[in-house]
């Protein structure tokens, strides 16, 4: 038998083993949070997810997302305030639908959000936004980015100033679509030789205004520990989505979500291109199907934002997270598990 406040301690108990960390953001959906710091304040450029009534579907038609809220923190883990709507689909000439993960860089007096969304033939593409501040209201360029394709720009901005953009996300992210380099909406979502180079991120160096890209799209080459390309049926260490890049002691980390295993997975190179050798996950599954994480340093720490689906029960309809990161003496990072269910 138990009375209410029973219910209430085993309730709380079960929470606290289940979630190790709780949303910033409770009064709205949000996710694939890439966070920044800009002048000593933490901005968090996150998805908007809602709710339309879009069936479930592998091209992932249920995250039917329109427009961009970005969030300021002076301190972590809050409290996150919310600036309001940055950009609205409807102010992009281009855009059909499909507001998928966002982020942003700052170059020379200005702000830039990265975006893709579907364009009005269906096919994702990578535009860009300019603004005065990190929350601007941002306006959209009148057309994607030339010779942009797929989803989930994470853009780097290097110590000498070279800014680069990762991006590229398989299955419903299209990215499978482009490998003879143009559209091709008959392609699997992977290759069937599960033995083949598995499907892998994409890098450009961007220009010096940092609307285009200045210079080849290359892959961004994982290898194992012997040097040889991750393969297709690697499932559980292979790109699918949500490139982002870090540097720590001068090594460049390119940290990536597996998809259907639900990883967040890292390698580590000498350069922006790589290639990266495979070290591990640096965050086991959550609960939901997918996650997207961004690395930074705030005041002598690092951390891992991420998202997971507490406040909903829903895939589509996330949260967003954070949690600190904490690297071995030899540069690798500790696997970080926040979610015990
Ligand atoms: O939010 C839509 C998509 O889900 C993102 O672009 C992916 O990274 C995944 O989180």
């Amino acid at each position: 038998v138990t009375n209410s406040s029973d219910t209430a301690q085993a309730k709380s108990a079960a929470d606290s083993t289940t979630y190790l960390s709780q949303p910033l953001v409770t009064n709205m959906y949000i996710a694939d949070p890439s966070a920044h710091v800009f002048n000593g304040t933490v901005y968090i450029y996150p998805s908007h997810d809602t709710d339309t009534g879009a069936p479930e579907k592998d091209d992932g038609s249920h995250f039917d997302m329109r427009d961009y809220h970005i969030y300021s923190m002076d301190s972590i883990p809050g409290p996150a305030i919310d600036h309001g709507v940055a950009l609205d689909i409807k102010n992009i000439p281009w855009a059909k639908r499909q507001l998928w993960a966002p982020d942003a860089a700052f170059k020379e007096g200005t702000y830039y959000l990265y975006f893709p969304v579907k364009d009005k033939q269906d096919v994702f593409r990578i535009g860009v936004a300019t603004g005065s501040s990190p929350i601007s209201p941002f306006k959209a360029q009148p057309n994607p980015i030339e010779g942009s394709f797929s989803i989930d720009p994470a853009v780097f901005m290097d110590d000498d100033n070279n800014a680069y953009m990762y991006f590229g996300g398989i299955w419903g992210g299209q990215l499978q679509r482009w490998q003879s380099g143009k559209y091709d909406s008959t392609a699997g979502q992977e290759p069937t030789d599960t033995n083949a180079d598995a499907l892998t991120a994409k890098v450009a160096k961007m220009s010096k205004d940092m609307l285009h890209f200045d210079g080849p799209v290359r892959d961004v080459v994982i290898v194992d520990e012997n040097g040889k390309p991750l393969k297709a049926g690697d499932h559980n260490r292979r790109f699918f989505e949500a490139s982002w890049m870090h540097k720590y002691n001068g090594k460049y980390y390119f940290s990536y979500s597996t998809g259907d295993t639900h990883n967040i997975c890292y390698a580590i190179g000498d350069n922006p291109y790589g290639p990266f050798t495979y070290k591990g996950i640096i965050l086991y599954p959550v609960q939901g199907w997918t996650n997207h994480e961004s690395i930074i340093s705030f005041k002598g720490k690092w951390y891992i934002f991420y998202h997971d689906t507490q406040l909903s029960g829903k895939t589509h309809l996330r949260n967003v997270k954070v949690a600190e990161l904490h690297y071995n003496p030899d540069g690798t990072i500790v696997p970080v598990r926040t979610y015990t269910g």
